[in-house]
């Protein structure tokens, strides 16, 4: 049977295209900083976020903990939104490697407002405090439904936080989603960060990888970081030959995995016992409550060869990605559509 696989957009494997880039990779060696293809896809990826430099790593995980390191000196306080990746599914390591104790806060959607920013900061003046150096954001934001913050949003947590003095950095995991979402180039974003992690081994296929840019300096002491982290890569050209062509061929038809997810949300809404909000439907990834416990709906679908997350005790997520066309979408319909009729 073939297997539909909605667990993560992380399943994608890579594409004909990359397999013949690796094989044609020149090589050299990145920890010595000759590794040309490295250069050419760190290149390639600062000028697409507008940024001076930018550093390959092995993961989201490695990229947004380096960032966090060299923006901050511990004890500090950082500001992350409460449903935030950075908070919630990365083991902690902001606090067990760069020291920082982690001030969670909530958002709408992802957007979180002025006054709850100012609210959270701990000012250095008072000595019983560490005081707050970062905000993080988000976006797309996963766990509020894979939604998008416009520029509009972005430019406002970013002005707040400059203000009282405090860095930006942006979890971009998915921002090439959101760029497309709003037609837009992902540097009317990104221009509202001081760094920012995007990974190329989600909705841009690559099967390893992402990465970190910044201002020239930073990147340098990220360097540094991912050293100590055991992120330094030797032949990593394997790696970067894949993100190039996920930067330069992979990002468009992010819109297909988007129209999909409409797709199946449109259908979904429908079925009793199911309840989505299809405002958060705008980019790939379809959270929904169930009136059944969310395991024995995905038990019963892995039979039907579609898998599926469990987000919560009655919530699932779909995510949308180049292994599911059209017609494993409409597929998954007929598996899903017979356990709600
Ligand atoms: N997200 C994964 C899981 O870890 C939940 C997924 O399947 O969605 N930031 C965001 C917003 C992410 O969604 C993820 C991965 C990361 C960072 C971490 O990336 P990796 O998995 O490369 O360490």
């Amino acid at each position: 049977m073939n297997i539909i696989d909605l667990r993560s957009d992380t399943v994608t494997k890579p594409t004909p295209d990359m397999y013949k880039a690796i094989a044609e990779a020149e090589l050299g060696d990145d920890v010595f900083g000759d590794d040309p293809v490295t250069i050419r896809l760190e290149e390639l990826a600062a000028e697409k976020v507008g940024k001076e430099a930018a550093m390959l790593v092995p993961s989201g995980t490695m990229g947004n903990l380096t960032a966090v390191k060299v923006h901050t000196r511990a004890p500090q306080e950082i500001i992350v939104e409460e449903k935030s990746h950075v908070y919630n599914y990365e083991v902690g390591g902001m606090s067990a490697v760069a020291g920082v104790l982690p001030r969670p806060v909530k958002s709408n959607k992802g957007h979180i407002a002025s006054e709850t920013i100012q609210a959270a900061i701990r000012d250095a003046a008072n000595v019983h405090y560490a005081p707050t150096s970062l905000l993080c954001v988000e976006n797309t934001h996963n766990f509020h439904g894979g939604v998008y913050l416009t520029p509009t949003q972005m430019s406002e947590m970013y002005a707040t936080a400059k203000a009282r003095g405090l860095n930006v950095h942006l979890d971009g995991a998915r921002i090439f989603n959101a760029a497309v979402a709003q037609g837009i180039n992902v540097r009317e974003m990104t221009r509202y960060c001081d760094s920012v992690q995007f990974c190329l081994s989600k909705g841009l296929a690559s099967p390893i990888g992402s990465l970190v840019a910044g201002p020239r300096g930073f990147i340098t002491e990220a360097r540094r970081v991912r050293k100590m982290l055991g992120g330094g890569m030797r032949q990593a050209g394997i790696v970067a030959a894949c993100g190039v062509v996920s930067l330069t061929r992979m990002v468009d038809r992010l819109a297909e995995d988007h129209a999909n997810c409409r797709w199946m949300a449109e259908r979904l809404v429908e079925c009793s016992g199911v309840t989505l909000d299809m405002a958060t439907v705008q980019t790939n990834l379809l959270f929904f409550r169930t009136a059944q416990p969310a395991a024995e709906l995905i038990t019963l679908w892995r039979s039907g060869g579609v898998l599926a997350t469990p987000v919560g005790a009655q919530e699932i997520r779909f995510a949308f990605h180049k292994d599911v066309s059209r017609a494993n979408t409409e597929r998954v319909w007929e598996v899903v559509r017979s356990t709600f009729e």
